[in-house]
């Protein structure tokens, strides 16, 4: 190995925390950095709950359910029935191994400490040595405008995506708290660290999981202004989405499902793209908007998949693999 690369991963749930896992395994400790979503976290039940925070932490750690992609593997629900038998809301799904990080959560917040502490010290106790850092410590609550049943309303991210399981129609997406939450410290002393080498945009959501991060003050225009460069990995496998409810979100919001489309979206911030082998014959007109196309294959089944990526992904960037 060659001298020490420092790379900064930005990351949303379930196909970021993919990549994240292959990054952790090329990279030192101390050579990256995983800044999450928080956009999409709530409080139910009395709990603080960081879906995209576990399902990162899980996947490091090696104990995320590899069916859903969230939550533990080898789960069990005697809470949730219990709950269920009392009449109680058991429309997000809580198993009893998971409860224990949103009630560990909970009690540490409750007492004073950030939710960047919190995540690093049941991160550690898991395992996880690489360091996995909330997008910030304030609240930046992912809300949506939908239309149901010829009427028009808000729902938070979580009502809307597992409650309603997706079905209104979205019509807009809003960050709501973006103007006073600060980015993470740690997250800006990435950014602003002469030594850091590369900056990976994780195959996550663009507008529901990457969005919330741009979303903070000041960070697209660091991104847009810096001379790291910028390597957005696209989340669209073969014109369709690995899993959930891109394809439909995407088409609600006028959107096409090409990769293109997310070249588009993320052109004034990225100066480098990759795109799956299958969405390959895009990677020319990509390139007239922006400077570096890679193509590889993309969708990560096994660690061995999430490896590779993250190796093509530095060596695209120039980086020593
Ligand atoms: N997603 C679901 O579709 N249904 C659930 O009941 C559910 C529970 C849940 C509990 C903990 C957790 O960390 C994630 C959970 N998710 C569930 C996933 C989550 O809602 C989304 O995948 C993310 O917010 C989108 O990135």
């Amino acid at each position: 190995m060659g001298s020490k690369r420092k790379v900064l991963a930005l990351c949303g749930g379930v196909g970021g925390a993919k990549l994240a896992l292959g990054l952790s395994r090329v990279l030192g400790d101390d050579e990256l950095c995983i800044v999450v979503n928080t956009g999409d976290d709530f409080t139910h039940l009395g709990l603080r709950i960081c879906p995209d925070i576990d399902t990162v932490i899980y996947t490091l750690a090696g104990c995320v359910d590899t069916n859903t992609g969230w939550g533990r593997a080898g789960e069990t629900g005697e809470f949730m029935a219990s709950l269920s038998t009392l009449g109680g809301e058991d429309w997000f799904y809580l198993g009893d191994k998971d409860l224990a990080m949103h009630v560990e959560r909970t009690r540490r917040l409750a007492a004073g400490e950030k939710l960047g502490s919190v995540t690093q010290a049941l991160s550690r106790k898991l395992g996880v040595s690489v360091p996995v850092i909330p997008m910030t410590d304030d609240t930046l609550a992912t809300q949506v405008e939908v239309e149901e049943d010829g009427k028009s309303m808000t729902l938070s991210f979580q009502d809307y995506f597992v409650r309603k399981r997706c079905e209104p129609k979205l019509k807009g997406i809003h960050f709501v708290g973006r103007d006073n939450a600060q980015p993470h410290s740690q997250f800006l002393a990435n950014l602003q660290d002469s030594d850091l080498d590369l900056i990976v945009i994780c195959p996550s959501n663009p507008f529901l999981s990457i969005d919330p991060i741009l979303a903070l003050p000041g960070i697209r225009g660091i991104l847009q202004k810096t001379a790291v460069p910028v390597v957005a990995i696209s989340p669209i496998i073969g014109g369709a989405a690995v899993k959930g409810p891109t394809a439909k979100i995407m088409a609600e919001l006028g959107l096409k499902m090409h990769a293109m489309t997310v070249a588009d979206y993320y052109q004034d911030i990225v100066s480098g793209f990759i795109l799956d082998r299958r969405d390959g014959a895009e990677a020319e007109a990509i390139r007239e908007i922006i400077p570096r196309v890679g193509v590889a294959q993309t969708l990560m089944q096994t660690v061995e998949d999430k490896i590779e990526l993250a190796r093509e992904t530095l060596d695209f960037a120039g980086l020593d693999v």
